[in-house]
């Protein structure tokens, strides 16, 4: 390589695309991988008390793909990370806001905890999905008895890519209008608002009582499967820019017809029991088990419990914004 040219090349900051081995990345997606709450939930009580909040800001740990190890990566998938953030009796994290697109699905409390976005106070219950979207002002506080945990999913890879990634402390200023929760809790009905304009839903918590009574009356698949969309009520689509999400009940006695796709997926399961088929990888799993489905394999899933659900979060919809999903369902 120490040639003439080479050596020409590399004064003038210049390289040969002839020269590069790979052609790119894709068909080369890491193995899908299982954070177990058997796990996670011993080291959730660690957390607790290895940390105060005067050390710890946020009590958050991240969820490391053990196959990012070597590559420039951090996190659960390529567009998303997903983190465990507790809160416990009369702990509180200060006022901010950033760029970057969050939500937040809760594992466990006893409504106490309470998180305000934009001046909105949300309590968070188990099973609510919940949305922190873009230059949000929000913060946490727990009024309540029992320890608070919930799942925290960031888009920030895309950000970290786009170098888009902007943190502000708060106090909060400057909120703009909201619309309230009550406004929008009649569907197919919908307050016309000229102080709407924000790329996001205005509401911020869906509760999984919701969820149930509308999977409840979905109709079935042809592979027995009932899946929901969460979507801002405004426009039918996403929630918010970033990370789409789904709840998916799959069917007992057969398994979902496979699907594969260019977009990434991650699971928490919601409630009850199943298994799940990615690629070559066959994965059981139970509630608040937390798994990836990269991009590119094959995926199917079945319940081996009646209550199974699969709370989904893609970053799919930002592919499809930008027009580069491809995705194809078996025969
Ligand atoms: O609760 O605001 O897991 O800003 C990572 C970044 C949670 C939060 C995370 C955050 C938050
Ligand atoms: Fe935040």
């Amino acid at each position: 390589m120490s040639d003439q040219f080479h050596g020409d090349m590399e004064a003038a900051h210049i390289s040969a695309l002839w020269e590069r081995t790979s052609h790119g990345g894709e068909g080369l997606a890491e193995a899908a991988h299982i954070w177990r709450w058997d796990t996670l939930n011993p080291l959730l009580d660690a957390a607790v008390d290895a940390t105060n909040m005067d050390n710890a800001e946020r009590r958050v740990l991240v969820l490391e793909n053990p196959a990012y190890d070597d590559l420039h990566r951090r996190g659960i998938g390529l567009n998303m990370v997903v983190n465990l953030q507790i809160l416990m009796p009369g702990e509180s994290a200060r006022p901010h806001r950033h760029t970057l697109n969050a939500l937040r699905f809760i594992i466990e409390g006893d409504g106490g905890a309470v998180t305000t976005v934009d001046g909105k106070p949300v309590p968070m219950m188990p099973g609510d999905f919940l949305l922190t979207p873009g230059m949000c002002w929000h913060e946490h506080s727990h009024s309540g008895e029992t320890r608070a945990v919930w799942l925290d999913a960031l888009d920030a890879p895309l950000h970290q890519h786009f170098d888009t990634n902007l943190f502000e402390a708060g106090p909060s200023n400057n909120i703009p209008p909201q619309i309230p929760e009550g406004a929008l809790a009649s569907p197919g009905i919908t307050p016309v608002s000229a102080e709407w304009n924000q790329p996001y839903s205005p509401m911020y918590k869906y509760p999984l009582a919701n969820v149930e009574a509308v999977l409840k009356e979905t109709p079935a698949a042809k592979d027995g499967s009932r899946r929901i969309r969460y979507t801002n009520p405004l426009t039918g689509g996403a929630a918010m820019p970033g990370i789409d999400c789904y709840m998916l009940a799959p069917g007992q006695g057969a398994e979902t017809r496979a699907y594969r796709s260019n977009a990434n997926m991650v699971c928490l399961a919601a409630t009850g029991e199943g298994v799940s088929t990615i690629g070559d990888e066959t994965i059981t799993w139970k509630k608040n088990d937390i798994f990836t489905l990269p991009r590119g394999n094959w995926i199917t899933h079945k319940a081996t419990s009646g209550d199974a659900k699969l709370f989904q979060l893609t970053d799919r919809d930002v592919l499809a914004q930008i027009h580069y999903l491809r995705e194809e369902f078996a025969d």
